[in-house]
């Protein structure tokens, strides 16, 4: 059983996280997502559109995702790993490099982003919608 687990906000879900959830659990049986909570968010400097809860909800329907945990610091990703018994730890690579610090606890790798998708620009294209 190969755990793997991924962090992020996933706000205003689109095919650019689909694509990340999917590589991520192709890359194991199980996938877990530590989610962005609110107030993580601001340490962020992110503000969403969805609550944690409607966040956590979306992401639960998405046949990829196991679990959903909050995530609520930088520091928690070791105790993640050790809790949850994890074997890969995924992240988009706009994070390459910043995560190599988990390489003494699980395997650490960084897939492409999904080009000309995001919240950012679903927000700005909405705007002269
Ligand atoms: N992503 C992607 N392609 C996009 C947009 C996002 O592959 N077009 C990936 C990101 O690289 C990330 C995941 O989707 O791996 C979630 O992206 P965000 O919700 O923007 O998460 P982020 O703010 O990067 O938070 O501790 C880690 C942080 O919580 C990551």
């Amino acid at each position: 059983m190969i755990n793997v687990i991924t962090y992020g906000t996933f706000d205003l879900i689109h095919r650019g996280h689909i694509n990340i959830l999917k590589r991520a659990k192709d890359q194991g049986d199980f996938l877990i997502v530590g989610l962005s909570t609110d107030e993580f968010n601001e340490l962020k400097n992110k503000k969403s559109y969805y609550t944690y809860e409607e966040r956590k909800f979306i992401l639960e329907s998405i046949k990829f995702v196991d679990l959903v945990i909050p995530e609520n610091s930088w520091d928690q990703k070791v105790l993640d790993i050790k809790k949850f018994k994890i074997n890969k730890f995924v992240m988009g690579d706009d994070w390459k490099g910043k995560f190599d610090f988990l390489i003494n606890e699980c395997q650490v790798l960084y897939l492409s982003r999904t080009e000309n998708i995001s919240t950012t620009k679903i927000k700005e294209d909405l705007k002269d919608f």
